[in-house]
């Protein structure tokens, strides 16, 4: 009713303005010719950028199949046989070289890749090194034309097309040391991340102008340890990721959520699967695909890039970075170092670089992450001693020898770095690594005798999906770099937040009366049971600090006092402990043996430390919920499937528990 009589109001105003504006234009007749008032902004303006220590040309490079690919160049003005410093990646190019977006333009080189996204600049050594700086946008997205694959599989039975990242690779380079006259032909690839796993690709059928990679973090097998999976659990949290990487070409669509804590946020959908639903992702191919693929099979194998690389000569040295806290790919660097080391005769291509870092971290400071301090600026060394050098041998003229050991390995716990000839190595030389077993114990013990006739045979706690246990303290933020975030830290979280809980068995030492150093992977050696059909089984190794830690500076907080660090932490999909491309239900209340690797560790525990061992069953929202119910598909999962378990750890004679860690004797 109201609006009606709005109307009507309305329509009388318009008529009597109408009216009035006719009876004006008959008193007022047309103007005569007036005096131009020209636009104030020219046809196409020139900034003159004479003054710059660099310039920038931006090119739409061919690939063999005629697509063009969007590539900027960054030349140090006089750049005369210069070296090419070349990245590809699918997070925007321009935002990595110029400050476009988040600071004022600079005609300072080393300010301009001080980019917000410029994370793969180490930009103290492209300037000092006058390198030519490269980036490409990877087929399909932002500038570059084509369609965009997530780590577009190589040509062969999982692509049928003639091209694919490594062709691109090859014919960009190709083009580069041909139409920049400013070069000396010599090009390193080098990235982060999915730009690590750019770098990597480089090596497949390698254009002969590059003489160096440098894959850092790089992603190698989503499935078994890197994004997409752990050991088949799958990492939900980065929905986001999917949704805005791939629903656009320019990564337009922004994701939402009605929740600040993301622990709300994904309990309210329950199944990975029918959140993809709520957020039309099935509209993306390659949500589609994960969904399809939620055990090992061909898919994931068949582009594990350590597998296909182990099949390939050597041809092109390679500084792999690996960090002990990366909380993106733990398992990539490890694995591909582990592939091709033992084609490495010569001990002078594959070289490794093991760092405290988070993903990314060797670019940045590196002097502390989270509460936790390593008494010197571990980025800084590292850009500055080894990556700098490493590159320059490779790529300058007049070669400078390589001073770089074979693995450079930083020490945590004594926070000392290492020049060691392989990896696992416990120190130079005079030492050996030991496979010990921490054996788990009744009554929350942790020690390095087996268990004894007479002992509680199990310890036992309920897994609840209703209530699953967070991986980080809550509110949980969503996975990003931005202000309040610290998603990068979360590795190093203090586990004493679920050391208490109910549904986290915890197993300590007693005070250690000497360091107990280790280097390498630890071995998880589980016989548990539930009384589902389906279970996940979470193993942290921890560092407990004493009780006090009066080295803390004069900050008034004790804050490191019985802080507990993991050192490693992995999880495991019971489901494929027999077979990783065959799930199977698990016989409800079987002890059942899991055997499967933490990540890598080179860490000391301190005299007056304890070990710890966690066990539990989620780590939410990070991974999806295992329903403890065997189903086809946990991505499909029905709210109903979702049931409680008994979960029972063993600890008795014949049905030890422990974790075999790679004790260092010697040195
Ligand atoms: N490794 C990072 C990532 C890849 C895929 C999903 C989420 C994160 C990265 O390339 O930045």
């Amino acid at each position: 009713m109201l609006i009606s009589m709005r109307r009507s109001w309305l329509g009388l105003v318009v008529a009597l303005l109408f009216g009035a504006g006719v009876a004006c234009a008959a008193d007022n007749p047309p103007p005569a010719k007036y005096p131009a008032l020209p636009s104030e902004t020219p046809a196409q303006f020139k900034p003159d950028h004479s003054s710059f220590g660099y310039t920038i040309r931006e090119v739409m490079i061919p690939m063999r199949d005629g697509v063009k690919l969007h590539t900027v160049i960054m030349l140090p003005r006089g750049a005369h046989d210069a070296p090419i410093l070349f990245t590809r990646t699918p997070y925007d190019a321009s935002s990595m070289v110029t400050q476009t977006e988040h600071a004022q333009l600079s005609g300072h080189m080393a300010t301009a890749l001080q980019t917000h996204d410029g994370f793969d600049n180490p930009v103290a050594l492209i300037v000092k090194g006058g390198y030519i700086r490269v980036v490409q946008d990877v087929r399909g997205k932002y500038g570059s034309e084509g369609d965009f694959v997530m780590n577009r599989p190589f040509r062969g039975p999982l692509n049928a097309t003639p091209v694919d990242e490594a062709t691109d690779t090859s014919d960009s380079i190709d083009w580069l040391v041909k139409n920049l006259p400013e070069s000396n032909g010599k090009v390193g690839v080098l990235g982060i991340s999915y730009d690590g796993y750019e770098a990597l690709v480089a090596l497949v059928h390698p254009n002969p102008a590059l003489k160096v990679v440098v894959p850092m973090n790089p992603m190698v097998d989503g499935w078994m340890g890197d994004d997409w999976f752990h050991n088949g659990a799958f990492r939900q949290q980065n929905l986001p990721y999917i949704y805005e990487q791939v629903a656009t070409r320019g990564n337009t669509e922004p994701w939402w959520s009605n929740y600040y804590d993301d622990y709300d946020l994904y309990m309210h959908y329950g199944s990975a699967g029918a959140m993809g639903k709520a957020y039309s992702m099935e509209q993306i191919g390659f949500w589609n695909k994960l969904t399809a693929h939620p055990a090992y099979d061909a898919f994931w194998s068949g582009q594990a890039i350590d597998k296909i690389l182990a099949k390939l000569p050597l041809s092109v040295p390679m500084l792999l970075v690996h960090g002990l806290w990366d909380q993106e790919d733990i398992y990539g660097p490890m694995a591909v170092y582990k592939a091709l080391k033992p084609k490495d005769t010569g001990n002078d291509m594959v070289y490794l670089v093991i760092g405290p870092w988070h993903h990314g971290q060797q670019l940045e400071p590196g002097d502390h992450l989270g509460a936790i301090r390593f008494g010197s600026d571990t980025g800084t060394y590292f850009q500055e001693h080894i990556l700098a050098p490493f590159l320059a041998h490779y790529l300058q003229n007049d070669a400078p020898p390589n001073p770089v050991a074979p693995v450079t390995a930083f020490r945590t716990g004594t926070n000392q770095w290492e020049r060691l000839a392989s990896w696992p190595a416990g120190c130079a030389t005079g030492c050996s690594i030991t496979p010990t077993p921490l054996y788990l114990h009744a009554g929350d013990r942790a020690d390095f005798t087996a268990p004894a006739a007479g002992e509680a045979a199990s310890t036992d706690y309920v897994s609840d999906p209703a209530k699953p246990v967070p991986y980080r303290a809550r509110p949980i933020l969503p996975v990003g770099y931005d202000g309040d975030q610290t998603w990068p830290e979360w590795l190093v979280d203090d586990q004493r937040s679920f050391s208490g809980r109910t549904d986290v068995a915890t197993f300590k030492s007693a005070v250690l009366d000497h360091d107990v150093t280790i280097a390498g992977q630890a071995q998880v050696n589980l016989v548990a049971s539930t009384s589902g059909t389906d279970s996940d089984w979470v193993v942290k190794l921890i560092d407990v600090y004493p009780d006090q830690v009066a080295a803390e500076p004069a900050s008034g907080q004790q804050r490191l006092g019985g802080y507990q660090l993991a050192v490693a932490m992995d999880i495991f999909r019971g489901r494929y402990r027999e077979s990783f491309s065959a799930p199977h239900a698990l016989t409800p209340n079987q002890p059942l043996a899991y055997r499967f690797e933490l990540p890598t560790a080179n860490h000391v525990f301190r005299a007056g430390h304890r070990i710890m061992v966690q066990v539990q069953s989620s780590w939410f929202p990070l991974y999806d919920r295992n329903p403890q119910t065997y189903v086809p598909n946990i991505f499909f999962a029905k709210a109903a499937d979702y049931v409680k378990a008994t979960q029972r750890i063993y600890h008795a004679p014949g049905e030890a528990s422990y974790v075999e860690l790679p004790v260092v004797a010697g040195k």
